[in-house]
């Protein structure tokens, strides 16, 4: 199965921390890290004080189920923050899985597409530049929905 991962970082050395995530992600036997976009810089959402954010978006191709999938990436999250023993503060890393293969998932832990992060320049342009022709179930192609939004809002580093 084909499925796509937004990365976001703003503390404790963002870069590093995607960094840290994808090599985690490849280092899984049932996952195989295809491609992951360029990072991007942004403000936090809603202007909430706070550094700067640090987004990517990678494309994987994995044996693992829609569920094991979210355990895996809450396992990362969970070991990233445990190293930098960040006590209930903000985190230093968050996986969102956006899309799995076309499916539709709505369960308690699982919704995807990921109904907020899809609306996000800081995660539709990244997931733009890896895969320009896609086309969100629901939602449909990716560059209608980029042209709803300010794409001004992300820089590319
Ligand atoms: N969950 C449901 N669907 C999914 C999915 N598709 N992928 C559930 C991953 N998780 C999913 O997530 C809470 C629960 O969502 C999980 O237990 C899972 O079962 P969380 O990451 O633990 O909690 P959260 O941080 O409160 O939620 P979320 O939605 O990840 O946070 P946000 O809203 O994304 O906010 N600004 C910029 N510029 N860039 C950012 O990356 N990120 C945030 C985080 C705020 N502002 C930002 C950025
Ligand atoms: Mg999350």
């Amino acid at each position: 199965m084909l499925a796509y991962i937004g990365l976001g970082s703003n503390l404790k050395d963002p870069k590093e921390q995607i960094k840290r995530a994808l090599s985690a992600l490849n280092d899984n036997n049932e996952i195989e890290l295809m491609t992951s976009s360029s990072l991007y810089e942004s403000k936090p959402l809603l202007d909430i004080p706070g550094p700067n954010y640090i987004n990517a978006v990678c494309k994987i191709e994995t044996k693992l189920s829609a569920l094991d999938l979210l355990d895996l990436c809450q396992e990362i999250e969970e070991s990233q923050q445990r190293v930098r023993e960040v006590k209930w503060g903000s985190r230093t890393i968050d996986l969102d899985i956006l899309l799995y293969g076309g499916q539709i998932i709505l369960n308690k832990r699982l919704s995807i597409p990921h109904p907020e992060a899809i609306n996000r320049a800081f995660v539709l342009v990244p997931l733009f530049e890896i895969e320009p022709e896609i086309k969100v179930p629901l939602l449909g192609p990716i560059k209608l929905l980029l042209d709803r939004i300010n794409k001004l809002d992300v820089k590319k580093l």
